[in-house]
C-alpha cells in the first residue's frame, strides 16, 4: 500500500492553515478539490455562495499549484454527484494509502464521512478543525454543568484567554465587557453611508459566473450584482476598508435597519471567514488596534470584536454539543408553511420586502435584518421550524449548517426551548421603527395596531403572546409584557389576534389587510 495520502479540502476550508493541509508533504501527497452536485445542490443555494465557493476554490487551487503541491481539480462540469465519488476516482487514477480530511462544517457531511473507509477501501482520518478559536473540547468543559448557555460568559473567557481587549490588570478595556447598549442607535440618516468596493472580477470568476449561471438557471441570486473577494488577499483587502470606512460606524449603528443600504457599517467578511479566506483572531487583533490608535471607539471594537470572539465561536460550540438532537426542536410547536413571497421578495411590508429582496438578490442581509425582520416574522406567524431554517441555510453567501442553525433555529425562533436565548426576540412594529427608516415609506403605519393600514408586526406580536402566555409568563423577563396582556379585556384581546389572523391570511395571499 502505499504511503501517500489523498487530502481531501472542502469548499469552506480554503485556508493554508487547514490542519489537512498542514500535515501534508507536497512532493509524495495528492490535494483533491471536487465541485460536485450534492454539495451545490443539497438546498438551492443562492447563486451567489456557489459562484463564490467555486472561484475561491479554483483560485485556491492555483495557489496550492504555485506551492508544488499536486491538485486533482473536479469542476462541475466533470459531473462528479458527490465527494465520495470524486475521492473514488482521484484514488483509482493516483492510488494512496490513505485520505485525510479537516472535519466538515456539517453534521450531515460528518455522517456521511463515516463510511468511506469501507467505500473507499482506505483509511480516512478526520482532522479536528483548527481554524477556530474554542476547541469542540473546551466549549464542551465550558458547558459542562451549567444550566444555561450563556454567550456572555463564553465571550468573558474568551476575551481572557486571547488577551483581547484587556488592561494590563486583566480588566476589560473601559471596565465594563460589553457595550452593546451604545451599539443600538436607530437610523435617521445621521451618518454618511460608504459606497462599498467595486471588485475585479478576473477570468475565473467570469468563467465560473457563467457556469453558475447556466448550471443553476432557477436558484435565488443576481450575478450581474456578484461583488465577492474570492481569494485571501482580496478578502483582506475589503477587511483592510471595513476598518478604515466603516469600523467607527458599526459601533453605534450595528442595529440600525437602513432603507438605503443592505451593509450599512457591517463589515460583509462572514462568507471569507467561511469558507477559509480570513482567520478570526487577526481580524480581532486588527480591530483592537484600530481602537488603541484611535481610529475607531471602544463600542464600535467592542462590538465587532464580541461577534467574532464570542458569537461565532459560541454558536459552532452549540450546534457540536447539541446535534444530531438540536435540529428536531421545535418549542412552540410552528408548523405553517413557508409564505412563497420568501422567494419572491414579494410582500407590502417594506422592512420585510427589503430584507428578503437583498437576500435573494446577494444572499446577503446583516444581522438585525435576519433576526427582528425575517427572523421575527417567521417566530410571529409560526412558520415551520424546519422549512424556516432550510431557507436560511439555503439563501446567504455565508451558510453553513454550524452557525446557520443555532442564530435560525435558536436565536431567531426561540426553537430550542431558551438555550440560547434568554427570550424570545419577539418584536412589534415600534421596535423596527425605532430602528431605521422602512415605517417612512411603508403602507403600514407601526403607530396602529388593528384596522387599515395597521402594522402586521403589531397584532402578530400580541397573538403570539396570547398562543403562549402560560409558557412565556414562566419566563422572568417577559412577566410585565404577559401581565400587561393578561390585563386587557377579553374582547380587545380578541380584537387584536383576530385582527392578526386575518392580516396574515391576507399577507400570505399577497394583499394589503384592510378593514371590512
Ligand atoms: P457583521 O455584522 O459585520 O459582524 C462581524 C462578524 O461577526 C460576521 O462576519 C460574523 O462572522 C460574526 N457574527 C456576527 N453575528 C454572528 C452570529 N450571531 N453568529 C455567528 N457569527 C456572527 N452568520 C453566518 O456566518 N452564517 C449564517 O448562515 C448565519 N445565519 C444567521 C441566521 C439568523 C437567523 C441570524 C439571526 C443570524 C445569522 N448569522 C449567520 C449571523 C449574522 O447575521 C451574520 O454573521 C452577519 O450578518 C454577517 O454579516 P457581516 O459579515 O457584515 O457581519
Ligand atoms: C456550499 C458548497 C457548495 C455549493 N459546493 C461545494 C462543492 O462543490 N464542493 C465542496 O467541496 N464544497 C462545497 N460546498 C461547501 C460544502 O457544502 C461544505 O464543505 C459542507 O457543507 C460542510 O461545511
Amino acid at each position: 500500500m502505499s504511503d501517500s495520502a489523498l487530502i481531501l479540502v472542502l469548499g469552506d476550508q480554503l485556508s493554508l492553515a487547514n490542519p489537512a493541509l498542514i500535515a501534508a508533504d507536497p512532493c509524495r501527497d495528492l490535494v483533491v478539490l471536487a465541485e460536485v452536485a450534492e454539495e451545490a445542490g443539497y438546498v438551492p443555494h443562492n447563486r451567489h455562495k456557489i459562484a463564490l465557493i467555486f472561484s475561491a476554490m479554483r483560485h485556491f487551487r492555483d495557489q496550492l499549484r504555485q506551492r508544488g503541491f499536486q491538485v486533482r481539480y473536479f469542476s462541475f462540469g466533470d459531473g462528479q454527484p458527490t465527494l465520495q465519488a470524486a475521492l473514488a476516482q482521484a484514488l483509482e487514477e493516483v492510488p494512496c494509502g490513505a485520505v485525510r480530511v479537516c472535519e466538515p462544517g456539517e453534521y450531515r457531511l460528518r455522517q456521511a464521512m463515516t463510511g468511506w473507509k469501507e467505500a473507499l477501501g482506505v483509511p480516512v482520518a478526520v482532522l479536528e478543525d483548527s481554524r477556530y478559536l474554542a476547541s469542540h473540547a473546551e466549549f464542551r468543559a465550558w458547558a459542562k454543568g451549567r444550566k444555561q448557555l450563556r454567550m456572555e460568559y463564553f465571550y468573558r473567557d474568551m476575551r481572557r484567554k486571547h488577551g483581547i481587549l484587556l488592561e494590563v490588570d486583566g480588566q476589560p478595556a473601559g471596565d465594563r465587557w460589553n457595550f452593546d447598549q451604545e451599539n443600538r442607535v436607530g437610523w435617521r440618516g445621521q451618518e454618511t453611508i460608504p459606497a462599498r468596493r467595486q471588485l475585479l472580477q478576473d477570468d475565473c470568476t467570469q468563467a465560473v459566473l457563467a457556469e453558475v449561471a447556466a448550471a443553476f438557471p432557477d436558484n435565488p441570486g443576481e450575478l450581474e450584482q456578484f461583488n465577492y473577494a474570492c481569494t485571501a488577499a482580496e478578502a483582506r483587502l475589503e477587511f483592510d476598508w471595513f476598518c478604515r470606512h466603516a469600523l467607527p460606524g458599526f459601533g453605534s449603528f450595528q442595529d440600525a435597519l437602513v432603507e438605503e443600504s443592505p451593509w450599512v457599517f457591517h463589515s460583509k467578511i462572514s462568507m471569507y471567514l467561511n469558507i477559509g479566506l480570513l482567520e478570526p483572531l487577526p481580524l480581532c487583533e486588527q480591530v483592537e488596534q484600530a481602537f488603541r490608535d484611535g481610529d475607531c471607539s471602544l463600542a464600535a471594537a467592542e462590538g465587532f470584536i464580541r461577534q467574532i470572539l464570542g458569537w461565532r465561536e459560541y454558536v459552532r460550540g452549540v450546534y457540536w454539543l447539541t446535534m444530531p438532537e438540536y435540529k428536531t426542536r421545535n418549542t412552540f410547536a410552528a408548523s405553517e408553511p413557508l409564505p412563497e413571497f420568501f422567494w419572491t421578495g414579494e410582500t407590502g411590508l417594506r422592512c420585510l420586502q427589503q430584507a428578503l429582496r437583498q437576500t435573494l438578490d446577494l444572499g446577503y442581509a446583516h444581522h438585525i435584518q435576519r433576526l427582528m425582520v425575517i427572523g421575527n416574522f417567521a417566530l410571529l406567524a409560526g412558520l415551520d421550524v424546519e422549512a424556516v431554517c432550510d431557507w436560511y441555510l439555503a439563501v446567504y453567501v455565508d451558510a453553513f449548517e454550524w452557525v446557520e442553525l443555532p442564530n435560525t433555529l435558536g436565536m431567531a425562533l426561540h426553537a430550542d426551548n431558551g438555550l440560547i436565548a434568554s427570550k424570545p426576540y419577539a418584536a412589534s412594529g415600534k421596535y423596527i421603527q425605532r430602528q431605521g427608516n422602512h415605517c417612512k415609506e411603508c403602507q403600514y403605519s407601526p403607530a396602529k395596531m388593528t384596522g387599515e393600514g395597521a402594522c402586521p408586526f403589531n397584532a402578530l406580536y400580541w397573538r403570539f403572546i396570547d398562543r403562549h402566555l402560560d409558557y412565556l409568563a414562566a419566563n422572568p423577563r417577559m412577566g410585565l409584557i404577559t401581565a400587561n396582556w393578561r390585563k386587557r379585556a377579553p374582547a380587545e384581546r380578541k380584537a387584536i389576534t383576530d385582527w392578526a389572523d386575518r392580516s396574515l391570511a391576507l399577507l400570505l395571499a399577497g394583499a394589503s389587510p384592510r378593514h371590512q
